[in-house]
């Protein structure tokens, strides 16, 4: 028991001076603009190396009772990337045919998605990202988690913004539904999909949609 015992290590925190605050913040936010979700990836391989430390990163998130209650498995087998791509698209075509409301395909309009995921079968890795929605310990009795939801979002945004910064581009892409691929995945059932994260380079030539974000009035208030 007494690993479950508060211990303390000393804080490893680096002060800033405040110009240099100001210059990092206003740094990354120009970086930060510079990602975008692409939907035509280039099939140049990347080093898994480089995936591993994202991933790493990602892994640093905080959650709840640092319970970590999230699975990144990482496909890059063509045949396992051919197959997810097929269920995907089966998903797709009836989302797109009758599946989905008016208001949810009004919505995607500016995207201008459709049921072909090519990208599922040429990015070089899909990072597919479960959430332990309950642990099991060794005795196999379910261990409550807590705030699953918030947990693996907060560790998908990290890796987001890890890959970016490893000068890679990605997409985060939700096949709806998807529990196909707990099964193609062979992954248990306390695992849920939460979604495909598709990393590699873009498409040579690619572009985006023409999509604004919000301002920082129109996010923010200050009280
Ligand atoms: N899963 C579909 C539809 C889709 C839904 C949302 I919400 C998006 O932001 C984008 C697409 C698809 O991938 O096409």
């Amino acid at each position: 028991m007494t690993d479950h015992l508060y211990r303390q290590v000393p804080l490893e925190f680096i002060e800033l001076p405040p110009s240099k605050m100001q210059q990092r913040a206003d740094e990354f936010l120009e970086f930060m603009k510079r990602r975008r979700s692409i939907r035509a990836f280039s099939d140049r391989p990347v080093d898994r190396k480089v995936i591993e430390q994202c991933l790493r990163t990602a892994g640093r998130a905080p959650s709840g009772a640092n319970q970590q209650p999230w699975k990144f498995v990482v496909v890059s087998d063509p045949e396992l990337k051919r197959t997810i791509r097929l269920a995907a698209e089966e998903e797709e075509r009836e989302f797109y045919s009758g599946g989905a409301s008016e208001e949810w395909l009004d919505a995607l309009k500016p995207l201008a998605t459709n049921a072909e995921k090519p990208f599922l079968e040429y990015a070089p890795y899909l990072i597919v990202i479960f959430s332990e929605n309950y642990g099991i310990d060794e005795a196999g009795k379910k261990i409550k988690h807590y705030y699953v939801r918030d947990s693996v979002g907060i560790a998908t945004g990290m890796l987001i913004t890890a890959i970016h910064n490893a000068g890679l581009a990605s997409l985060t892409h939700t096949p709806s539904p998807m529990r196909f691929l707990n099964q193609i995945l062979d992954r248990p059932k306390n695992e849920t999909p939460t979604m495909i994260l598709v990393v590699g380079y873009p498409e040579a030539g690619v572009g985006v949609p023409d999509i604004e974000k919000k301002s920082l009035d129109e996010i923010a208030v200050f009280k």
